[in-house]
């Protein structure tokens, strides 16, 4: 079932009832200014952090479920409802939310009143416009009220939901006329605030949330819009609010426009002090010039038209046009517009992740960028630079950093031991795609500290020393507090029964170790020693190979469990992902990182442990992470087998590693099979079972219930997640096949048979491919013959064209 469609010419996902299963969200913003923004208009927006700078409040786990957002109320006579239909839930005749890239667009109507919400953050502002077109259907003149609303958070999004004895008494505004200014902090800190204005006189306001909803009262029935009355109210305390009060005319036919605009203002610090006045008002310079630069519906249109112009421009750099249209759609739009909303948003803000837990995520935002860095390679590096800044000295990492601060997250630690080299991984990529080698040379702090600082080509070689230098028993890299698969913690023991788990400490051991961690070594290795040689590093390249190749030796001897890698070793040295367990007998991460690290591949593990991937993990959804799920609580295993069989870590089907084993397919060249891994979880192809699936079909979950679980098929944890960086790098550089390399663009499918080819442009190091792939014979993979520019090349690189802008080729599989 349905609740909507895909509209490919207008980039948009058209959800035609408000009913979804679960809200279905859109991010506004790519540069500092966010905001979420569900099919019902709920949701929130922050300023750059959003836990330290949230502009409006959210409740968490609400009921009704999302129940706070950025609202519109239009009261004609005893009609009262919105454009998104939340929160009056007032029927409506007609109903639809456009999701397009970076804009949200209601089209609603009741009683022949037609209203159109657009929600966007215009490019290079800090701020959300809000455009409100009422049309008047019918055959009479129509007296209505608007009122719009927010709530304003007070900044901190954890302190305003816990620390009440204090923030119940610090809220302030301001109102200007259509203004409202938001100020809670201004007295103590003096530069930021927030606006919230509309371009036209208003009729009224209110600022006092108790005032705007009546004692007791509530967004769907405010006694402001119930009475056709706002009240003037100006906060002091409490929870401060936004609310417009506009009383609209409209003759048979005719439309009128409002502009709204919801901003964060910060004042430099060098003027924090300047135009101070002695009583504590704000300095509304900058508030008000940006008010001028969007007070008329044809400004904010040009701001949306520039912003979809922006979109298509960045959306252009790499296509694909074939018979699948659903793989086209989500190449071509949906896919690579999650990659940049990972890119903005890490692990912080969605409506699965709070904005105040976790921030930037070490491991995530490295795999981030393979999904990202040939749509905004300045900005990659940038990040990646970021991310190095919070490594400690010894190669270990900060597990997460905020935002903001770009600082590591004290909370989290360290430990993870595969983070490491995750940085060679995202570092790899970023030279790959853009032939920078500078980016080694930039000086890179240590846990933030500038006095602790080498170029950054050391920090990749303490990230690959780090693995070398933390060997177990078995001489596989010890695992530490988890590696990928947070939730796999082998260092585990529990004093007390009922106890929950605690971890070994240095003394001890900690032992266990990680046969995936082992997989990533040698995969990422490789760049390793390709970077070094570069830089004529050869000794150190020397090393690494040898490293590398004793560790393969070790996964065959001491990782393979007959037919599918093992996983790991506990700390007492059992096996974990082994045959010998009562369950957790094979796990996907090891099969996906030792194949695609091509370990045991003449020897033909890596076939074997497809197949096994295949006989012992599949399901009509996608491949389940572990089988059979834990069916009881193992403390020695810590937090994986504390979730219900099925779910998440414990044999939930992990969409992020799914496009392990389809890239793994293409190792062993079986395309069939890589493009079924692909389709099972890929949102396009799966939109028809959306009231099964439940999140976003146009944006890749995290999870899937696997068939162990009662709601075998639902998804949770949508947008933000490595599945979207992995699965892009899987269609793209692995079925597709078009691949950057060290030395130019490689060009490899590896598709179904039965797909004739396809036709892809792709901008590489300033210069446009137009790829022609024929399948006349129906493989899987091979190239038989290549040319470029109509001359036929040996092998399938693309030489680096000197100068030409654009290149043509062609490619024939058999
Ligand atoms: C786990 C969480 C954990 C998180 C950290 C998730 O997959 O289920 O419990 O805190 O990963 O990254
Ligand atoms: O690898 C992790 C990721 O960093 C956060 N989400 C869950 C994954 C698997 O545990």
């Amino acid at each position: 079932m349905k609740f909507g469609y895909f509209d490919d010419a207008n980039k948009e996902y058209v959800i035609t009832s408000p009913k979804t299963p679960l809200p279905w969200i859109n991010y506004l913003g790519s540069e500092n200014f966010f905001s979420l923004i569900s099919n019902t208009c709920g949701g929130y927006s922050f300023y750059k952090d959003a836990k330290l700078l949230r502009l409006t409040r959210y409740r968490y786990n609400n009921v009704p479920f999302d129940s706070n957002g950025h609202y519109y109320y239009i009261k004609e006579g005893d009609t009262i409802w919105n454009p998104g239909w939340m929160p009056t839930k007032t029927d409506l005749d007609a109903y639809e939310c456009h999701h397009g890239m970076g804009y949200s667009t209601f089209r609603s109507s009741k009683n022949d009143l037609q209203a159109e919400l657009t929600a966007f953050v215009p490019v290079g502002k800090n701020c959300e416009i809000n455009q409100l077109t009422l049309t008047n259907n019918s055959k009479e003149t129509k007296d209505f009220s608007v009122f719009s609303y927010v709530e304003f958070c007070l900044w901190n999004a954890m302190d305003d939901m816990t620390n009440f004895q204090r923030n119940f008494s610090t809220g302030e505004v301001e109102v200007h006329g259509s203004a409202i200014y938001h100020k809670t902090e201004y007295r103590e800190r003096r530069n930021h605030y927030a606006l919230y204005a509309v371009n036209a006189p208003v009729d009224g306001f209110d600022t006092d949330r108790d005032s705007f909803l009546g004692a007791y009262g509530e967004n769907s029935a405010p006694e402001v819009v119930v009475s056709d009355q706002s009240k003037n109210s100006i906060a002091s305390g409490w929870a401060p609010v936004g609310s417009h009060h506009l009383k609209v005319s409209l003759a048979p036919g005719e439309s009128k426009t409002f502009v709204f605009i919801l901003a964060y203002i910060e004042n430099p610090v060098e003027e924090k002090w300047i135009g101070r006045a002695e009583d504590g008002k704000i300095n509304r310079t900058r508030a008000e010039a940006l008010m001028k630069e969007f007070d008329t519906k044809e400004k904010s249109e040009a701001a949306l038209a520039e912003l979809k112009k922006y979109w298509d421009e960045l959306l252009s750099h790499f296509t694909v046009s074939s018979s699948e249209e659903k793989l086209d759609r989500m190449v071509n739009i949906w896919h690579q517009y999650q990659c940049m909303v990972t890119f903005n948003m890490s692990r912080s803000a969605s409506y699965f992740e709070s904005g105040i837990g976790r921030g930037m995520g070490f491991r995530d935002s490295c795999q981030d960028l393979l999904g990202f860095v040939h749509l905004i390679p300045d900005r990659a590096r940038e990040r990646i630079l970021d991310i190095a800044a919070t490594q400690f000295e010894d190669g270990s990492a900060y597990h997460q950093y905020q935002p903001l601060t770009k600082k590591g997250n004290s909370d989290i630690g360290s430990g993870f031991n595969d983070d490491p080299l995750w940085l060679i991984a995202g570092t790899a990529a970023y030279i790959k795609e853009t032939g920078d080698y500078t980016i080694l040379d930039e000086k890179t702090p240590y846990d933030s500290d500038p006095s602790k600082a080498t170029d950054f080509m050391e920090h990749l070689r303490r990230s690959f020393h780090y693995t070398i230098d933390h060997l177990g028993p078995h001489k596989l890299p010890l695992i530490g507090r988890a590696d990928w698969n947070d939730c796999l913690n082998l260092n585990c023991f529990s004093t007390e029964p009922g106890e929950s788990f605690q971890t070994f400490g240095p003394s001890e051991g900690p032992n266990a170790e990680s046969v995936f961690i082992a997989g990533m070594f040698v995969r990422y290795g490789k760049d390793y020693v390709e970077i070094c040689r570069h830089r004529g590093l050869e000794d150190e390249a020397k090393l690494a190979e040898n490293a590398i190749a004793e560790m393969e030796k070790t996964v065959l001897d001491a990782g393979w469990d007959g037919e599918w890698f093992l996983r790991a070793y506990d700390h007492y040295k059992n096996k974990i992902g082994s045959k010998e367990c009562e369950d957790g007998k094979i796990f996907i991460e090891p099969q996906g990182f030792c194949v695609m690290a091509e370990i045991g591949l003449k020897e033909g593990n890596c076939l074997k442990a497809m197949e096994s991937v295949e006989k012992y993990l599949d399901t009509k959804y996608g491949i389940v992470l572990l089988q059979p799920p834990y069916h009881r609580y193992h403390v020695e295993l810590g937090e994986i087998s504390s979730y219900p069989p099925g779910y998440k870590e414990n044999a939930g089907i992990f969409c992020h590693n799914n496009p392990w084993i389809s890239i793994a397919e293409t190792v062993v060249g079986r395309g069939n099979r890589a493009w079924q891994v692909y389709t099972r979880t890929c949102p396009a192809y799966i939109e028809d079972i959306s009231e099964i699936h439940r999140t976003e079909p146009y944006v890749y979950s995290q999870m899937i219930a696997g068939k162990d679980a009662p709601n075998f098929g639902e998804a949770k944890n949508s947008w933000l997640t490595g599945t979207a960086a992995w699965t892009f790098l899987d269609v793209s550089q692995y079925i597709l096949g078009i691949r950057p390399d060290y030395d130019g663009l490689t060009v490899d499918p590896c598709i179904p048979s039965t797909l004739d080819g396809f036709e892809a442009k792709r901008d590489f190091r300033g210069v446009t491919y137009h790829i022609s792939v024929r399948n006349p014979k129906h493989v899987e993979k091979g190239v038989a013959s290549m040319t470029v520019d109509g001359i036929a090349v040996d092998g399938n690189t693309i030489p680096l064209p000197t100068g030409k802008t654009e290149v043509s080729v062609e490619v024939v599989m058999g």
